[in-house]
């Protein structure tokens, strides 16, 4: 038997996916960016045909009671402060590189944006696991409203907290991760708005990557086409400063 799934299909598939799940942006300019045909149509192609399978999603009486905290537990710089503060009302996240939009988002954009909802296994390399439910927007969403060029190969993300010398955490992933459909920024946390210790107020939640790759305190992202320019270009902070692998996959 041979199945025929028409473009259009895929389109409306992907449609009724998203209405699934969500309250519509409240921008319109997000709005009609998020949901122009040309736009559902890559992000469909783009989600269907990631190489990599789903990750393991868990049931909610497996989620750990304490999701314990790893690396920077507060970034601590005046900066970071005055945004908390504020309860991250001012905080935005710049969306930069070789996209046609450049974009500036509040969180209340984000939590306006479609959501994903997904329990994973987060795995550290320095022999811990945790469980945790996590909401937050795909990325994927992210970069088409950006327009995202083809020429970019690579999602680089900068974050809020100093590792010393004032060198911000930094991490990248390819464009496979970057559209894998459980690929999402993350602001809550098993129902609660993101704790500072788990990286409020938004962090990238990539599945199939070990702990480090899960950068917290998102700043900016940024769509580049290498990575010799980022840092000491081996792709990430730890990638860069312990010999970590860039491709954590689990
Ligand atoms: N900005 C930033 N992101 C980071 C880190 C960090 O120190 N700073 N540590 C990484 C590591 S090694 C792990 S295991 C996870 C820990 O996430 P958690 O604190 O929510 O457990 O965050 C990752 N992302
Ligand atoms: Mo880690």
């Amino acid at each position: 038997m041979s199945i025929i799934i028409t473009r259009r299909a895929l389109v409306l598939g992907a449609a009724a996916t998203l209405a699934g799940c969500d309250r519509l942006a409240s921008n319109a300019t997000i709005r009609r960016a998020l949901f122009s045909a040309e736009n559902f149509h890559q992000w469909a192609q783009r989600s269907l045909m990631a190489r990599n399978a789903m990750a393991r999603e868990f049931h909610p009486d497996q989620i750990s009671p304490i999701f314990r905290a790893n690396g920077t537990a507060n970034p601590n710089t005046p900066e970071y402060k005055a945004l908390w503060r504020g309860g991250f009302a001012d905080w935005r996240l710049r969306v930069t590189g070789l996209v046609d939009r450049p974009l500036s988002l509040s969180l209340a954009q984000f939590h306006a944006m479609p959501h994903r909802e997904q329990i994973t296994r987060h795995d550290c390399v320095e022999g811990w696991s945790a469980i945790g439910k996590w909401r937050g927007v795909p990325l994927s969403l992210i970069l088409n409203a950006a327009r995202m060029r083809d020429t970019a190969r690579y999602i680089v993300l900068r974050c809020a907290d100093d590792m010393g010398g004032g060198k911000a955490y930094y991490e990248s992933i390819d464009m496979v991760d970057a559209f894998h459909p459980q690929t999402i920024l993350a602001f809550a946390l098993n129902d609660r708005p993101l704790s500072v210790a788990n990286g409020a107020p938004l962090r990238l939640r990539v599945e199939r990557q070990l702990g480090y790759k899960q950068a917290k305190y998102l700043m900016a992202i940024e769509a580049v086409n290498s990575l010799s320019q980022i840092g000491r270009g081996k792709g990430g902070f730890w990638e860069d400063h312990a010999g970590y692998d860039w491709y954590a996959g689990i």
